[in-house]
């Protein structure tokens, strides 16, 4: 990683006559267990981690924003901070810069006329490797931009206007990653509550480590995995909608869903067997297509389409061939909510053997029932698993990306030895220069640096 004295050294040849004001940092994050719960409103348990993007930045003199990246495969790039702001082409970084910016402005948390700023954006984050570099380019860049115009703003309330913005790049995220990269704390996990967003910090076990392996398979938010994951979003409103019809008809009285946890049993005042069995008979175990829902739901395809299909960023994602498989996702939703309640619980007791095994069956669940993880993925886990790791799991979007796994902390060189032995020496991707696998702890959330 770039030192604080070498980015300012950079930034002056970036930005000729220039100097930086600051130096502002934003950590990535590792989820421990919690994947794809939280855009349904259920919890999640990530921890900051040590990867992360710093900017050395300089308020403008106007509202122009120049960016600049020591990564050459980012080049830099110009836009005013001014509405409505054109978006550079789908899979250019600068969005995600722009997204910040855009959500501050719109939501009047900086008002125009606003100052812009230059920055230069160093980072140590593998892009696409499920551990959120994306987040922690927005949330630097939000804190950038606060402070260009001598703004502040609450973490928590900083922390959800950010995850809306990140919608604007085209995956219907939830909001874990700029929660825990703003509000994550040192040797904690946390716990992220959504609707409305809260956290608690949760203990770690002493003595234990998590071990991230990245897969090397580049999960790309502007390809196909961007589409795969917008379809999990859209399959989970859909079962939503057909189960809360047909729960409200079973119980008789109306149950207004928004999301998969709006059918939480507690909050049915059903027993956690029942809400599942009154949910697979409403959904039934095969593949559903969208005129099946819209019969079903009395509605029509295109109110269908409209209502369940649509994202943020005006795009409509497209019917699967193989139909929508509600039952098995909402499987994976329901279950993995209920492991995260567990897997507190058993923090909280210092039981790292019982939080390894609710690691091992969130993996399962989520390559089974939600279909996120891929041969690497799974190579990576069963590696770790034969190394002595009490648990093993892909983590984040899945579709690629990177795994944790949690060791002993005196086994911990001996797993990514194997690691590199058994699957890094067989591959020769460019990415593999920067360590892909790594032992990992929970630091402080973003904000300045002297
Ligand atoms: P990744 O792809 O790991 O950064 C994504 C979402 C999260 C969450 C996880 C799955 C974005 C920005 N982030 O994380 O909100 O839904 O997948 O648990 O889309």
């Amino acid at each position: 990683m770039t030192d604080a004295k070498a980015l300012r050294e950079a930034f002056e040849q970036a930005f000729p006559g220039e100097k930086a004001a600051g130096l502002i940092r934003a950590p990535g994050r590792v989820n421990l267990i919690g994947e794809h719960t939280d855009y349904n409103g259920y919890p999640v348990l990530p921890m900051a981690i040590e990867r992360e993007i710093l900017v050395a930045w300089a308020p403008a003199k106007d509202d122009s924003v120049r960016i600049a990246n020591l990564n050459p495969r980012f080049p830099a790039r110009t836009f005013p901070a001014r509405l409505p702001l054109e978006p550079f082409p789908q899979g250019d970084w600068a969005n995600y810069v722009q997204a910040a910016v855009r959500g501050l402005l719109e939501e009047r948390v900086v008002s125009a006329p606003a100052k812009g700023f230059q920055a230069l954006y160093s980072g140590n984050i593998p892009d696409s490797a499920g551990l959120s570099s994306s987040a922690a380019l927005v949330v630097a860049t939000g804190l950038v931009f606060l402070a260009a115009n001598g703004k502040t703003c609450d973490p928590l309330a900083l922390a959800d206007l950010l995850a809306r913005a990140e919608r604007y790049v085209g995956t219907e995220g939830g909001g874990m990653d700029q929660a825990v990269s703003l509000l994550g704390q040192p040797g904690k996990a946390l716990r992220i509550d959504f609707f409305p967003l809260r956290v608690k910090p949760v203990n770690l076990p002493e003595g234990y480590g998590f071990v991230i392996s990245y897969s090397l398979i580049r999960a790309s938010k502007s390809a196909e995995a961007r589409a795969q994951y917008n379809l999990r979003v859209v399959e989970c409103r859909l079962a939503c909608a057909l189960a809360a019809q047909a729960i409200s008809r079973t119980i008789g009285r109306s149950v207004t869903a928004e999301r998969l946890s709006d059918l939480a049993p507690e909050k049915l005042s059903l027993h956690a067997e029942e809400a599942d069995r009154f949910v697979h008979d409403a959904l039934g175990e095969n593949p559903w297509s969208s005129g099946e829902i819209a019969k079903k739901l009395g509605k029509s395809a295109k109110q269908i389409s409209d209502s369940y299909c649509r994202l943020q960023d005006g795009s409509t994602v497209p019917e699967p061939a193989s139909g929508y498989k509600l039952w098995k996702r909402y499987c994976h939703v329901a279950s993995e909510a209920r492991r995260v309640e567990q897997a507190v619980l058993e923090l909280e007791k210092g039981d790292a053997e019982a939080f390894g095994n609710l690691m091992n069956e969130s993996h399962a669940s989520c390559r089974d029932d939600y279909e996120v993880s891929c041969p690497e993925l799974e190579a990576l886990v069963a590696n770790a698993r034969e190394q002595g790791a009490l648990g093993a799991r892909l983590t984040g979007a899945g579709f690629g990306g990177a795994t944790v796994s949690l060791v002993p902390e005196d086994r911990a060189d001996q797993l990514m030895h194997a690691m590199r032995v058994e699957y890094y020496s067989r591959r020769s991707e460019p990415e593999a220069l920067i360590e892909p696998t790594f032992l990992t702890r929970a630091v402080r959330s973003a904000g300045a640096v002297d």
